[in-house]
């Protein structure tokens, strides 16, 4: 039987000091709810250092962030205010493993939501929305990873940058994204590339954090998901995700 706290101090080290492990699954292979048991002890380990739960994230609800890790199932993962960087601000290199930037929306909660919901109750629960960017990084080495170690390893979840806040009037279901690195366009997509709309995955956040009896709460941010597949950063970058009708969220990275 798999040790479960055992699994969440070795990710959670992993993540605090920036090192790359070998998969769990190279010893035994996760179910499903062990490795979502070994998420949440890890993230209880962060609570327990003072950091404070602010959301989830959605993970390969999109076909181009499916077919670049090779997995098609659908996962999420916790975020923490730790995780969270300003928009406009540099990161440290030296604080990831081998760091990846992915261009998201977010989405501001103003009620509860629980399960079941329609599209139509969740887009009420939605306070604002925003241009996004995401920075995973995969504790594992080379950044390879089965559906059971990537979920108990927080959905390569380490960063979040979230840009202007824009009401919800706009319609997000289609809307262009394009992420930049030096001014150089390096990820060109649509808002539609995450589950055809991305209101569906704000619905099936619901739905997993429900079940998981932990239900999304007014003033939790959720993350969409990637819209393109994920790209390396290196020190010097300057990234910047352009959403239409929403705004630019960006951020640098230095040593
Ligand atoms: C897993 C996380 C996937 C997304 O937006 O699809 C994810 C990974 O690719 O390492 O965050
Ligand atoms: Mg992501």
């Amino acid at each position: 039987m798999a040790d479960i706290a055992e699994l969440a101090r070795i990710v959670d080290d992993a993540a605090r000091k920036a090192n790359a492990i070998t998969q769990l699954s190279a010893k035994e292979a996760l179910s499903f709810e062990d490795s979502y048991a070994v998420q949440s002890a890890s993230i209880q380990r962060r609570v327990a250092r003072g950091e404070k739960r602010v959301g989830i994230k959605m993970g390969f609800t999109s076909r181009a962030k499916m077919v670049q890790m090779g997995i098609d199932d659908m996962i999420w993962g916790r975020l923490t205010d730790g995780m969270m960087i300003e928009d406009g601000d540099t990161i440290s290199l030296a604080d990831y493993v081998h760091p990846r930037v992915e261009p998201e929306l977010a989405f501001l909660l103003k009620k509860d939501l629980g399960w079941p919901v329609t599209a139509v109750e969740a887009m009420a629960a939605v306070e604002a929305v925003a241009p996004a960017m995401e920075i995973i990084d995969s504790r594992y080495k080379a950044f390879k990873f089965d559906l059971g170690d990537v979920v108990a390893d927080n959905a390569s979840s380490s960063g979040f940058v979230i840009g202007p806040w824009q009401s919800i009037d706009v319609d997000i279901s289609n809307l262009g994204m394009l992420m930049e690195f030096n001014g150089r366009a390096r990820q060109i997509g649509s808002s539609a590339a995450i589950l055809g709309q991305p209101i569906r995955s704000l619905v099936a956040g619901a739905r997993l954090s429900a079940q998981a009896g932990e239900p999304l709460q007014a003033g939790w941010i959720v993350m969409a998901g990637g819209a393109t597949a994920a790209e390396a950063l290196s020190v010097g970058d300057y990234v910047r995700n352009s959403v239409q009708r929403l705004g630019s969220v960006a951020f640098s990275v230095g040593k």
